[in-house]
Formats: structure tokens, sequence, C-alpha cells
């Protein structure tokens, strides 16, 4: 067996390593042009040439949870794409989320200013009741961050493409039910893949629509938001702020106004990183898993070329 690897931003040699000790026999390389048919790819954000050459792929391993990156080349139609499963992103992303709305909430934001400042002052106690929490994007990681929001008490909210039902969690879905969950949403979490229907839809007509006060956690992907259309509504007060973990171009360039405006805070992509262990287990698994003839449409993470996740 031969595995070819092309991680663009990340060191592969850990990962060559990884995958040569849960498969001691197999050629594990790193990909380049004119590299042997391997059967087997391991990759974040390669390069169209890779599909162009390797074309004896039984299957195509993404080392992150979104696969718009991928959906953008041409890869054979039969060739099954297969994103990570949670892989302890979850956790990690439910810890993100909590803290960002919490910190909100609490305005543990104002907080720290008046600690800065060498100011001690309270502020007056805010009903949770008049914080509900909206996510978009009831999966993998959508549904763990509403159950844990669930455990602080506040009220949650979730909008899928499909029917759901999380428990503690008031559901809508598909096109018609998303008016009435941005209507009913005061704290707004995108948890949505990026494909063409999910591009741009944090937009000012969807996030005017939003409890007065509206607050965004971006923790998907950047071509989700117009940030002009976000920064106008903050700016005339229509929306209170925003947390952002991802973004159109990154990193964040320098001058992006999102940087240094006030009520903005920005991360680094970093909400719920890929662990290099646990996704080593997870893709061995699955790769050991069709080699003994499992049948691929029964493994977790396979993705639905057509839906684009
Ligand atoms: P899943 O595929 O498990 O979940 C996607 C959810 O979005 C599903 O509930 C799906 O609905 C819903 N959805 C998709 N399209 C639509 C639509 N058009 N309208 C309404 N709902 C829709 O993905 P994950 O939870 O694993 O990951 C979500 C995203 O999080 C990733 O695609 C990635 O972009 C981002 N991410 C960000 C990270 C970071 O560090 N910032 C880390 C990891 C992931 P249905 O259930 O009906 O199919
Ligand atoms: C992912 C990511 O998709 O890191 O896993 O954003």
């Amino acid at each position: 067996m031969r595995i070819t690897f092309c991680l663009t931003d990340t060191n592969p040699l850990p990962w060559l390593q990884g995958f040569q000790a849960a498969f001691p026999d197999a050629v594990i390389e790193e990909w380049a042009r004119g590299s042997t048919p391997a059967d087997y790819a391991v990759v974040w954000a390669p390069p169209q040439q890779l599909f162009d050459e390797q074309t004896a792929l039984k299957g195509v391993f993404n080392i992150g949870a979104g696969v718009d990156a991928l959906a953008k080349l041409r890869l054979a139609a039969n060739v099954p794409v297969v994103r990570l499963d949670d892989a302890g992103m979850s956790v990690q992303m439910a810890e993100y989320v909590c803290h960002a709305v919490i910190r909100h909430f609490r305005e543990f934001d104002g907080y720290e200013a008046d600690a800065a400042a060498g100011k001690w002052s309270y502020r007056k106690p805010r009903s949770r009741e008049d914080f509900p929490v909206g996510v978009m994007g009831l999966g993998v990681l959508g549904e763990r961050v509403s159950r844990a929001l669930t455990q602080f008490e506040f009220p949650v909210l979730g909008w899928s493409r499909s029917a759901k039902a999380v428990e503690g969690v008031r559901c809508f879905s598909g096109s018609d039910g998303l008016n009435d969950f941005l209507a009913a949403t005061r704290i707004l979490v995108c948890l949505l893949p990026l494909t063409p229907e999910t591009e741009n839809i944090l937009n000012r007509d969807t996030l005017s629509r939003l409890l007065p006060g509206g607050y965004v956690v971006n923790v998907a992907r950047g071509g989700h938001l117009i940030d002009e259309d976000m920064i106008a509504l903050i700016d005339s007060g229509r929306l209170a702020g925003a947390t952002l973990d991802v973004f159109r171009t990154e990193p964040l360039p320098a001058a992006h106004p999102f940087w240094k405006h006030p009520k903005i805070t920005v991360t680094p992509h970093t909400s719920a990183r890929t662990l290099r262990d646990e996704s080593i287990a997870q893709i061995a698994g699955k790769i050991r898993a069709l080699e003994g003839g499992a049948d691929i449409g029964n493994l977790p993470g396979v993705v639905d070329r057509k839906k684009g996740y």
C-alpha cells in the first residue's frame, strides 16, 4: 500500500512518521510532481495537480472537517473524500463558543477594560432569557456546541438543512425555517460548511433579522460573512459586536478593519485545532477498514460530493 501526503501549511514529518508507525509495511511519502500512483492521499488544501496525476486513488482523507478547499478542485467523481469526523475538535469548539458567548453575556470584555484602567465597578446582571443563542449547523460540531450551551441554561436554537431533534434545543430547518430562527436569536453562532448555498449567508439582510443587540460568533469559514455588512451594522448600533475565528483571507491582512475594531474580537483560526494523534488514529482506522473490505458508505465523515460537505 502507498499513501501520499500533501499538507499545505503543515509540517508533514510527524504525520509521515505517525502513519509509518501505523502501517509499517506501507510506502508513506510526501507527494511531489510525478510521484508514483498511490492508493490513498492525505491532504490539506492540495493543488489541482495532485488529482490530475494521482488517478488510482481509492480514497482522499482531509485532515480537517471542512472540505471547501477540496470542493473547488476537479476530482474524479468516483473517488471518496473523507473528512475528519470530530477527532477531538467538537470539545474544543464547545469551549471556544461557550467562552465567546459567556464573555459577551457577562460583559467580561468590559471588566477587562475596567481592570486595565484600575477601576472597580459593577455591571447590572443580565438575564439569560434575553440572550437566546442560535447555532447555524447542527452537525458534528454544531450539535456538541448546542448541547454545551444548554448546560449554561441559555435558550438555544439550532438551524440545519434537514430537520433535527436535539434535546433542549429549539430546532429549525431549511430555507423556510431560517427567518424564524434568526428572528428568535440574539447571539448567532455559525458552524455551517462553506458551500455555494451557505456562502455569504451572514449578510446585511440576515444579520438585520437578529434580535436587537445581536452578536456574531463565526467559527466556520470567512466566506460565510460579508465583512463590510457586519461592520456597518455594528457601527450603527444594530449589532453589539462579534467574535471571529475565520476570515476570507488568512492570515487576516494587517490593514483589515477587524483587527482594530473595539467591538470585534479576532482569533487566528484556532477554535478547533486538528489534533494530530487523534486524526492519525481515525484516518488509519478507516484505511484499515477499507483495506479489510468495508463499504466506504458506512464510514463516518464521507463527504456527499453533491451537497459539498
Ligand atoms: P457537519 O457536516 O457535521 O455539519 C454541517 C451542518 O451544517 C449540518 O447540520 C448540515 O445540515 C448543516 N448545513 C449544511 N448546509 C446547510 C444549508 N444549506 N442550510 C442549513 N444547514 C446546512 O460539519 P462539522 O460540524 O463537522 O463542521 C462544520 C464546519 O465547521 C466545517 O465545514 C468547517 O468549515 C468548520 N470548522 C472550523 C474549524 C475552526 O477551527 N474554525 C475547525 C473545524 C471545522 P444537515 O445536518 O441537515 O446535513
Ligand atoms: C477544519 C478547520 O475544517 O480546521 O477542520 O477549519
